[in-house]
């Protein structure tokens, strides 16, 4: 009696410990995608995880269409269908794929090997993007950023993480809380500003922003500050007070200190649509926007979609965010990104 019971136990602890060590198993193949293809970006953070898996859909859809391209009996038209599908599929837009493979019908890519392509694919999109994706740099501080965009795309957060990120790099940073339009706002950068442990100028809400941004900036140049980073209230580009608005705020901007912003980000949602993108133009023309940054990337899994923004704005997507967290912001670099979409092997992403 004794004995079985005894003998029951040690089977349950045998079974038990082969369970746990099965489903260990399980976790850590699912964390490090081993049934995939390799991890190309930043692997080891979290956030890097989530730009992987991001791209790991672009790139499946990209894998699959050049396979279909090169099927033993496909025509030539039958190859550039299926790269236009993979391309659509990989989110790179209609329009862009469109274009991307019109070029490559031009040059006759299809004739080659699937490694000529797959080069000739790799030119057609770094052909649309810029190399050059840095933010401004200025030997005179202080430096100005201006961030704008429509309501929700994340612009504080982008404020909060690249303040952090500045600050992480030595300089003296300073956030000023321009949006006095919605509740909230202000308090929503000065717990920012605490968090990564910058000072914010803030009026009152309802104040007037362009005065506000103004104050930020002379306290910019007096604090010795290396950088200013001037929050806006979101707007769309119907809403023509406001667009004007953001117009007199350059101007007054100019008049703190000539000649800033010297950036202007324009902050992009990466699930938002055709629509919300073309809504976004507007900025580029109301204040001469500089480069994009492109938030949110970690909940679309649609990594494609930068190739698609870059192209139809004409800007550079200088950052991308991943995360709500002070460190999910990435600088961006079109070479490495196009060669993990393509599944290149120096496909890797910049922290
Ligand atoms: N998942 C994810 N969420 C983000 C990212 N960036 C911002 N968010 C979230 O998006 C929401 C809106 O962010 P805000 O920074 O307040 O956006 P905003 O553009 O300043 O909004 P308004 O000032 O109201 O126009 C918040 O819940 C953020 O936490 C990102 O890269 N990834
Ligand atoms: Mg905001």
């Amino acid at each position: 009696m004794f004995e079985s019971s005894w003998i029951i136990a040690l089977m349950v602890v045998v079974v038990g410990t082969m369970g746990a060590l099965a489903i260990r198993h399980v976790l850590i193949r699912a964390a490090l995608d081993v049934d995939g293809e390799p991890p190309l970006i930043g692997e080891s953070e979290p956030a890097g995880a989530s730009m992987l898996s991001g791209l790991s859909r672009t790139r499946a859809a990209l894998a699959a269409g050049l396979a279909r391209a090169f099927l033993k009996d496909a025509s030539e038209a039958e190859r550039y269908e299926a790269l236009e599908e993979a391309l659509i599929g990989a989110d790179v837009g209609v329009q862009t794929s469109l274009e991307i493979v019109e070029g490559l019908r031009a040059s006759g890519a299809s004739s080659g090997s699937e490694a000529e392509l797959r080069e000739a694919l790799r030119g057609e999109l770094l052909s649309r993007m810029d190399a050059d994706t840095s933010l401004i740099e200025r030997d005179k501080a202080p430096l100005v950023l201006l961030v704008v965009g429509v309501n929700g795309s994340g612009k504080t957060t982008t404020i909060g993480k690249l303040a952090h990120r500045y600050k992480k790099e030595g300089k003296k940073v300073l956030l000023a809380a321009g949006d006095t339009f919605r509740a909230g706002a202000i308090e929503q950068l000065q717990v920012w500003g605490e968090r990564v442990g910058v000072p914010v100028v803030a009026h009152q809400e309802g104040a007037d922003p362009a005065a506000v941004l103004f104050d930020g900036i002379r306290a910019g140049i007096s604090r010795g500050m290396d950088v200013v980073i001037c929050d806006t209230a979101g707007r769309l580009q119907a809403q023509s007070q406001l667009m004007d608005e953001l117009g007199k705020v350059v101007r007054v901007m100019d008049k703190a200190l000539p000649g800033c912003p010297h950036e202007v980000l324009l902050v992009l949602d990466a699930t938002i649509g055709q629509n919300a993108l073309s809504q976004a133009k507007a900025f580029k023309d109301v204040v001469g926007a500089t480069g994009i940054v492109l938030t949110k990337l970690d909940g679309t899994a649609r990594g494609g979609v930068v190739v698609a923004v870059q192209a139809q704005m004409g800007l550079p997507v200088k950052l991308i965010g991943l995360g709500e967290g002070v460190d999910d912001l990435r600088a961006f670099e079109a070479a490495p990104f196009v060669d993990a979409m393509l599944a290149l092997p120096s496909g890797s992403l910049q922290s």
